[in-house]
């Protein structure tokens, strides 16, 4: 993919990395999630200390009505690097995402579900080729990486938004939706979002590739949930992501 950046790769003899991440930022949208908030302690948070570079955690709580806004407060009040922001009505979570954005601290930045669907233990692929310095965002793939007991309808509308995605972006990119991303949190932060709904992650890439911004992909395995349920309503995210769709089509006939 193309860069804005003089110091791209595509110029190797000029290639200078980007400077090695001093503090990472993740941040984790939560909406009745209180199952798979108690797994962060042996699951999570574990695989967070092994990176070796400072880290803080803020978990958007979007208007829970369970116990989630509980568990995350405990985090808050036993981790000093644990940050809980809350929205006292359910927003969404593109919403959530933007909320916890405006709070993040580190120069590098993760984005992860807490259901935990994306293994804490594959941080660590995304990380190491952040660390590369040459890309502003790495992606994980699970189209690349493979699906685990994921229903055979999820797989299928994951691929074909996503094929629809790369049609139109006109990039080699094979996952559009997945929230399991690495960014340079000041890239991020001047991104033009509005989506509120589950179309930000997709939204996200489209502002990153508008700006010839570089991109990575790594393969990841998305598994099933093993708590709680869903929150996505596939009619309404299929109308939001063909909005954007629309939207996306209109920036490349126009400009
Ligand atoms: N903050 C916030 N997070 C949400 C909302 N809806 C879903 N999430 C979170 O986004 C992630 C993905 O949602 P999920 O229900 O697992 O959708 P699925 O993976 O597509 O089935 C999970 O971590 C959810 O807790 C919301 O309205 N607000
Ligand atoms: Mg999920």
């Amino acid at each position: 993919m193309s860069s804005d950046n003089p110091q791209s790769p595509s110029s190797p003899a000029s290639f200078t990395a980007h400077p090695l991440p001093e503090k990472l930022s993740v941040l984790i949208p939560c909406y009745d999630e209180q199952k798979n908030i108690e797994r962060f302690e042996g699951e999570l948070f574990p695989e967070l200390e092994k990176l070796g570079v400072p880290f803080e955690v803020i978990a958007v709580d979007d208007g829970s009505r369970d116990l989630s806004g509980h568990l995350l407060w405990k985090y808050s009040e036993k981790h000093e690097w644990f940050k809980v922001v809350k929205h006292t009505h359910n927003q969404g979570l593109g919403a959530a995402l933007r909320t916890g954005l405006a709070y993040a601290s580190g120069d590098a930045l993760l984005t992860l579900d807490s259901d935990l669907t994306f293994s804490p233990k594959e941080i660590p692929k995304l990380w190491e080729r952040y660390l590369a310095g040459d890309v502003d965002c790495v992606s994980g793939s699970p189209i690349l990486g493979g699906y685990c007991e994921v229903p055979a309808y999820r797989k299928f509308f994951s691929r074909t938004g996503s094929r629809l995605y790369r049609l139109l972006l006109g990039k080699d990119l094979t996952s559009a939706s997945p929230i399991f991303r690495l960014y340079r949190t000041a890239i991020l932060k001047i991104l033009p979002l509005t989506s509120k709904s589950f179309t930000i992650n997709a939204e996200i890439l489209f502002r990153l590739i508008q700006k010839n911004r570089k991109i990575a992909e790594v393969p990841v395995t998305l598994g099933n949930r093993t708590h709680g349920q869903s929150k996505l309503k596939s009619w309404l995210e299929t109308r939001n992501h063909l909005k954007l769709l629309l939207r996306i089509l209109l920036w490349k006939i126009f400009g």
